[in-house]
């Protein structure tokens, strides 16, 4: 291997910097000549030699200031010029380079997705297509021409405003573009193909007229309503609450089917994964639409969030990615429910966050040091990243916060940036000193907060002792005292708040915890409280408090807090796994707590006062979220309880279940909040009821009678898990109806690859032969393989290592054909040591395997190598 790290301390401003790019496309799937005319500019007056980054074409020719020029090195990734000393001043390159892009299966750069051609620039794609400087702290205006044949691509595309078009020999055409906002190379963007057209037009608060276009496949238009509506909310809502208003005249959102991740934020052309653009009541859950507005609004946030001020270096990543985060969970908090949204942000990040920071890939929310820079669009970077942001909007308040991002704007548009410009802004707007906060931007790893109390029955006060500890991570030994928030509330014994004094004032509900171990006291508490720790989890720790299950009853039943309701019950719920797995493998009985099944039923009983809440509440955590509770994990113990569990809930509450299924009735599908939340609470009701004798019945008639997606799938699921009689059936049905569509079909194959039967692993290699899979199709890798690896706890870590080596040989084809999504499929393997030693050994073996594989990518070499070598 012989890629070389980079690391952040080495970063070095440009000697060279690119003014003005003309890029002149020649489109063709098998033969696109790029023709890229740059004016270059000389930042440092000594350099002499430009080293441009460069792979994966064929390079025709090169030109220096028109003429011909040979003083020039190649390797493998760049091409490194010696320039005449008299005009390395100012200079402009012509470089020629051929492209195949119906063969890059990589998705990155130029490639074919269905019919059409799309390019991916973020992170180092662009290198892909010409030489280039390549990197975000490099930002040029740019023309571009796109020629190509007239009836196959009859729409071109590219960044900015079109500014002239006409028609040339042989059937093709052409169409140039102009971007008048200087970006860097990653947010270039190029489209080409025969699409169908969703017109519309925003009008921003100052007067100006936007055209809005959203380009789907042909016969998609009646999936694409949504997908502009959401738009046009995001655009309207970032004005209101931000103060920040779009910049061009025209914004242009494509949707395509072969894409690696979720969406790009081009300027003024995103390109999406069709997943989050398209919906309609029959092929798109609640849950999608959702989704799709959220992502719809992530990547228009970023027009100011990431283009008009961009990355200073890729280890400023969660400058962007984690601010935009906090913008887009802020959008869909404001536009629908805030505590569904942060719990359900909440429980993503517990799962999935922790479990990065407790693996071979942790690493700080601005990392140190990188291999493959796709490795780390990570969730700490994304999802922790935003967290950090919502850190300092508790400790600031939304009035000075947004003072800190107008100052931050400010001072940094046009320019590329880094996460100590944003909390210098934050700190100078406000006030308020981040030094010691700071530390959360180079500290990798999960704080644990361990609180204990005492109360003085005399003096009527109440004591909580925090005291916070930072295990050590794979990436860094040494962890220091973090400043987090802690936000707080205390309960008398009957649930009514407790004012929070200190010596006669009021003090706030946020404490400081800065300091190994401190006490925060409180004064005239005429009784032992309960306390409401980590409300709205306000940091990303870890929280040990002994709670009585009387305590965690009263916080469940009278928090005003929502967050700290439905966190109660899932100390509950872990509680009782806990026990029960010590029991089962002790070989006793397993049982359930009825003060917690009284508990349940009175929220079920007052599912009136908030609906949404109610099903969060009662839904039991995933296997995967059980998982998480354990340093070891025994994936069949877990399964195996959880089963139970589920099991006992249904039958205990069986008759309320029931009638609150029947009790809900819905003729028409709207997408609001209420109508919602009253599906998913009779659905989660189904998936209980599933398990109850009558469960084949309901079940049936629920997928029977269903008029939307959300509710025929809630019944497919429903019957998959509980192996009801019908679901072969249904399964059937669904396949018939819906073979056609890769999309929808996702739903299908994500169904069937955690099947809680013992074949699962045979039907998901059987599933691989499908007409409607495709191996070079992230979308459905995503929902049969990943599915499978990540969400079938029990069958992908079947004792015997027969789910390991299934994974294997699929990355050892992958790491040929796409080693961005090989990379991410290796996640579970790489995180061996949660898993006893014999599973520890079979996954070790898998990826040694790997390891030996000839011309292994360096995205999974720089996992491999971690989890291996550490
Ligand atoms: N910025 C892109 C992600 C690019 C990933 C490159 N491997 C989408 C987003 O976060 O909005
Ligand atoms: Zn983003």
């Amino acid at each position: 291997m012989h890629a070389k790290a980079k690391y952040r301390k080495d970063y070095k401003t440009p000697d060279f910097t690119a003014t003005d790019i003309f890029l002149d496309f020649q489109l063709d799937p098998q033969h696109t000549v790029v023709t890229a005319k740059t004016r270059f500019q000389r930042l440092n007056s000594e350099s002499t030699t430009l080293r441009l980054d460069g792979h994966s074409f064929q390079f025709a020719s090169i030109k220096f200031n028109g003429s011909d020029f040979s003083a020039y090195k190649q390797d493998g990734e760049s091409l490194t010029l010696t320039l005449p000393e008299e005009s390395a001043g100012d200079f402009e390159l012509e470089i020629v380079t051929i492209l195949v892009p119906a063969e890059n299966t990589s998705l990155q750069g130029l490639y074919q997705s269905g019919e059409g051609i799309c390019t991916q620039c973020e992170a180092e794609g662009f290198r892909q297509i010409t030489y280039s400087l390549d990197r975000p702290d490099v930002l040029a205006r740019y023309q571009v021409k796109i020629t190509a044949d007239k009836t196959r691509y009859p729409i071109l595309l590219s960044n900015g405003n079109r500014i002239a078009s006409g028609e040339s020999d042989k059937g093709q055409h052409w169409v140039e573009w102009q971007d008048p906002f200087p970006k860097p190379s990653y947010l270039f963007a190029l489209v080409a193909g025969d699409f169908d057209v969703l017109h519309d037009e925003f009008t921003t608060r100052s007067g100006r007229k936007v055209a809005l276009e959203l380009y789907v496949d042909r016969g998609n238009l009646n999936r694409a309503d949504w997908a502009m509506q959401s738009l046009k909310k995001a655009m309207k809502w970032d004005e209101e609450r931000f103060g920040l208003e779009y910049d061009l005249d025209i914004y242009m959102i494509v949707a395509v089917d072969f894409f690696n991740m979720g969406a790009m934020e081009n300027k003024g052309l995103n390109i999406f994964n069709s997943k989050y653009v398209l919906a309609n009541a029959q092929t798109a859950t609640d849950e999608d639409y959702l989704a799709i507005e959220s992502v719809i609004g992530h990547e228009y946030f970023h027009n100011w969030t990431g283009n008009r001020v961009t990355c200073r270096d890729w280890f400023q990543l969660s400058l962007k990615e984690g601010l935009t985060v906090f913008r887009d969970q802020e959008f869909s908090s404001d536009t629908g429910s805030r505590a569904v949204n942060r719990i359900n942000n909440v429980k993503f990040l517990r799962t999935a966050q922790f479990a990065e920071d407790a693996s071979p890939m942790s690493h700080p929310i601005r990392p140190e040091k990188v291999l493959e820079m796709n490795n780390f669009y990570t969730m700490t970077i994304y999802e922790k990243g935003a967290e950090v942001i919502r850190m300092m909007h508790t400790l600031l308040g939304e009035k000075r916060f947004q003072q800190g991002m107008q100052l931050y704007i400010a001072e940094n548009d046009g320019k590329a940036a880094t996460c100590e410009d944003f909390v210098s802004a934050m700190e100078r707007a406000s006030g308020v000193d981040l030094t010691q906060f700071r530390r959360w931007y180079s500290q990798s790893g999960t704080p644990k907060l361990t609180i204990s109390d005492s109360y003085d029955e005399k003096k009527h006060t109440y004591q909580l002792i925090v005291s916070q500890l930072t295990p050590p991570t794979a990436d860094q030994m040494d962890k220091v005292n973090l400043h987090i928030p802690l936000k707080i509330a205390l309960y008398d014994k009957n649930g009514i708040p407790i004012t929070l004094l200190n010596n006669g004032d009021v003090v706030s509900d946020v404490l400081n915890v800065t300091q190994k171990k401190q006490v925060f006291e409180f004064h005239s508490v005429s009784s032992r409280p309960v306390p409401a720790l980590l409300c709205d989890f306000s940091a990303p720790v870890k929280l040990d408090y002994h709670y009585s299950t009387e305590q965690l009853i009263t916080l469940l039943k009278f928090a005003q807090n929502e967050f700290v309701r439905w966190d109660a019950m899932q100390m509950l719920f872990a509680a009782e796994l806990r026990r029960n797995l010590t029991a089962s493998q002790q070989g006793e009985e397993l049982t359930f707590s009825a003060e917690i099944l009284t508990a349940l039923s009175h929220v079920l009983a007052n599912y009136k006062e908030n609906v949404e809440l109610t099903t969060l509440i009662l839904t039991l955590p995933k296997e995967t979220e059980f998982a998480e509770l354990f340093k070891t994990i025994d994936p069949d113990g877990i399964v195996a309880v959880r089963d139970f569990m589920q099991r006992t809930i249904a039958e205990n509450l069986r008759a309320q279940l029931l009638e609150t299924y029947n009790a809900i009735q819905q003729e028409e599908y709207r997408i609001d909040i209420l109508d919602i939340a009253l599906r998913s609470l009779k659905n989660i009701c189904l998936q209980y009821l599933a398990f109850t004798e009558t469960g084949n019945l309901i079940v049936n008639k629920h997928y029977l009678h269903a008029n939307n997606m959300t509710d025929t799938l809630a019944a497919l699921t429903a019957a998959t898990k509980a192996q009801l009689g019908c679901r072969e059936n249904l399964l059937r049905d669904f396949e018939e109806k819906w073979q056609h569509d890769g999309l929808v079909m996702d739903k299908w194959f994500a169904l069937q690859a955690t099947r809680p039967d013992s074949n699962v692993l045979e039907l998901v290699q059987h599933l691989m032969l499908h007409p409607s899979f495709n191996f070079n199709n992230p979308n459905r890798l995503r929902a049969l393989v990943a599915s499978f690896a990540n969400q079938n706890l029990k069958a992908f870590h079947a004792a015997n290592g027969s789910g390991y080596r299934f994974l294997t040989d699929i990355l050892i084809k992958l790491n040929e054909t796409n080693p961005q999504v090989a990379a991410r499929l290796v996640e579970p393997l790489i995180r061996f040591n949660r898993y006893d030693s014999q599973r520890q050994t079979l996954m070790k073996r898998a990826l040694e395997r790997l390891s030996e594989v000839e011309d292994l990518s360096k995205d999974l070499y720089e996992k491999i190598d971690k989890a291996l070598n550490a």
